[in-house]
């Protein structure tokens, strides 16, 4: 039966199940940039052209194949704006009997997905996502009947699984994890690898226009944009990875810097999250290099870890959890999200930087994510949609099944415990030890309370006391509990106070219509 076979905006792999078995002389295969995908949030604008850009590319290098490409622009005058429209408009135009596509990503994509059969009144074939070390029903069945689920577990599992870093059965050098090694801060005038130069090129320069012209409005800027949009790009990306920044990557893995937008991170998740390079080829360069002596053991195992550790458990909690996942709020958090999340204005030294590498970069490396934005917005109590939505909207590699329990889980606290044992939460002074932000900050970073105190002081103690219903029972939240009996009610009332203060000075108003 000739088909069509769709191929989403993350699925720009050449080995995609959905063209497994394609016939070129048959099939039509069908690329669409729809309204719908671009705005279901309003996606970073370097977001949006990166992925035009490589669609576009990767058609191109099916037509060269000798596949008959069905490829709609976002501004072709038919388009219908959906991902269903354009399928239904296909079987009208196209001599195709049968829809071949590959299991999205997506919760909210999957859920109208299962109706097209229905709707088409056609067969729909969806294929499992197999670019994936641990596929879904493995994960559902290493996560069966254990009690807590845990990261470093399922990872030990991958790494026998892939025989990655594994010498006669056992981990190499003895040890599962040297993150005992790794997180130090960067010596004085340290100079991290260039990043690719910015980007130039006729198709790149037109996508960009169609960008400013329909998403003009979204956050973010194109003037650094560089990205690659086809796999030699992505490839190439990953070469120098290796060659440049693994020696150093596990070292300064928790490290910040001023200006310093990228450090030695791989920037690699882009290219993987939309398939133009595998997460196996990925953590196999890596290995290599540390068996050819370039790269220390502790950096090839903590990159590796965060590849067949992290993205892996993530998609697997995803998918497990949600629907009701998304849902809960464990800490009942209610505020709403600061304006300088979008517009970087903030005293606050680390906070400014954070924002723009990422409105500058849809880009920001693991430890701004996650002990800047994300402690921040746990510690002032926004509501978990609200931050959701920033985190889905602002990066390039943002996909709701990586993001979500990340964001949701690992920043937030708001699962409740699946995917961390305890909030991550602390002072000013874990900044202050991993980077040079304080040292330029208008705040005080040794100061507690009180005028020019940094805020994440006192935020940090405001939210053990708003929350202690909470966490006080959480056994890994005895020490700060501990801490925070030592202050007597006087104490107290300064903290929240200060707490008070603070959030009066917040503005809500950005993006208000
Ligand atoms: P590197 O530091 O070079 O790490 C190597 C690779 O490991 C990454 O490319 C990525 O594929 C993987 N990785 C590392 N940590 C994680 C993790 N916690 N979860 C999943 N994969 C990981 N990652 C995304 O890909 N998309 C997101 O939308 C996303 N949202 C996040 C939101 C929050 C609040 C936090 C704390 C983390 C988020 N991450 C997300 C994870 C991580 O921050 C990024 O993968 C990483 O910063 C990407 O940059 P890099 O490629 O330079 O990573
Ligand atoms: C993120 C995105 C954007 C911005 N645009 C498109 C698009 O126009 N066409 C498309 O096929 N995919 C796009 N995507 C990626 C999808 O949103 C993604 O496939 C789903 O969210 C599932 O992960
Ligand atoms: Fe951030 Fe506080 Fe340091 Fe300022 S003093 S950079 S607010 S941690």
């Amino acid at each position: 039966m000739p088909a069509l076979r769709l191929v989403l905006g993350d699925q720009l792999t050449r080995d995609i199940p959905a063209l497994r078995g394609a016939d070129p002389a048959r099939d039509v295969v069908l690329m669409a940039e729809v309204w719908d995908e671009a705005t279901y949030v309003r996606h970073h604008k370097q977001k949006i052209v990166f992925l035009f850009c490589a669609m576009r590319s990767f058609a191109e290098s099916l037509r060269a194949e000798g596949f008959t490409v069905r490829y709609v622009t976002l501004d072709d005058p038919a388009n219908t704006g959906s991902l269903f429209g354009e399928v239904r408009r296909a079987f009208e135009d196209e001599s195709v009997d049968e829809l071949v596509t590959t299991a999205c990503g997506e919760v909210r994509l999957a859920d109208d997905m299962e109706g097209w059969q229905r709707r088409l009144n056609r067969p729909v074939t969806i294929r499992d996502d197999d670019r994936f070390v641990c596929s879904l029903p493995e994960f559902r069945a290493w996560a069966e009947g254990r009690k807590a689920l845990r990261m470093e577990f399922f990872y030990r599992e991958m790494r026998k699984k892939t025989g990655l870093l594994m010498r006669d059965g056992k981990p190499e050098g003895g040890q599962w994890n040297f993150d005992q090694d790794n997180r130090k801060r960067l010596p004085d005038g340290y100079e991290p690898p260039e990043r690719p130069l910015k980007r130039d090129d006729p198709l790149t320069r037109e996508v960009m226009a169609l960008v400013e012209d329909r998403f003009g409005g979204h956050f973010g800027t194109l003037d650094h944009y560089a990205f690659g949009h086809m796999r030699d790009d992505a490839l190439l990306q990953l070469g120098r990875f290796v060659e440049e920044s693994l020696p150093r990557f596990g070292h300064y893995q928790d490290a910040m810097a001023t200006g310093q937008d990228f450090l030695n991170h791989s920037l690699l998740s882009v290219y993987m999250n939309a398939g133009l390079l595998t997460p196996m080829e990925v953590c196999e360069a890596a290995e290599e290099a540390y068996r050819e002596g370039h790269a220390p053991l502790n950096c090839a195992e903590g990159f590796i870890r965060q590849i067949i550790g992290w993205r892996e458990y993530v998609r697997g909690i995803y998918w497990l959890k949600m629907p009701e996942y998304k849902k809960r709020n464990a800490l009942g958090a209610e505020a709403p999200l600061p304006d300088f999340y979008w517009t970087a204005e903030t005293d606050m030294h680390c906070v400014a930087e954070a924002v723009r590498n990422t409105r500058d970069n849809a880009y920001a490396h693991h430890i701004q994510r996650l002990m800047i934005t994300g402690q921040l917005a746990m510690l002032l109590g926004v509501h978990p949609d609200h931050i959701n939505e920033w985190y889905l909207v602002v990066y390039a590699d943002a996909y709701e099944w990586v993001q979500l329990p990340n964001t949701h889980g690992m920043a937030i606290f708001a699962d409740g415990g699946v995917m961390g044992s305890k909030p991550y939460a602390a002072s000013g002074a874990y900044i202050n030890r991993m980077s040079d932000y304080c040292g330029h900050c208008a705040y005080d970073v040794g100061k507690k309370t009180g005028k020019g105190a940094c805020p994440f002081n006192y935020l940090d103690w405001d939210f053990l006391m708003r929350n202690e219903g909470q966490l006080r029972q959480n056994a890994r939240m005895k020490m700060p509990y501990r801490n925070l009996d030592r202050k007597d009610e006087g104490e107290r009332k300064v903290i929240r106070a200060d707490a008070e203060r603070f959030r009066e000075t917040l503005t809500y108003d950005w993006g208000a219509d």
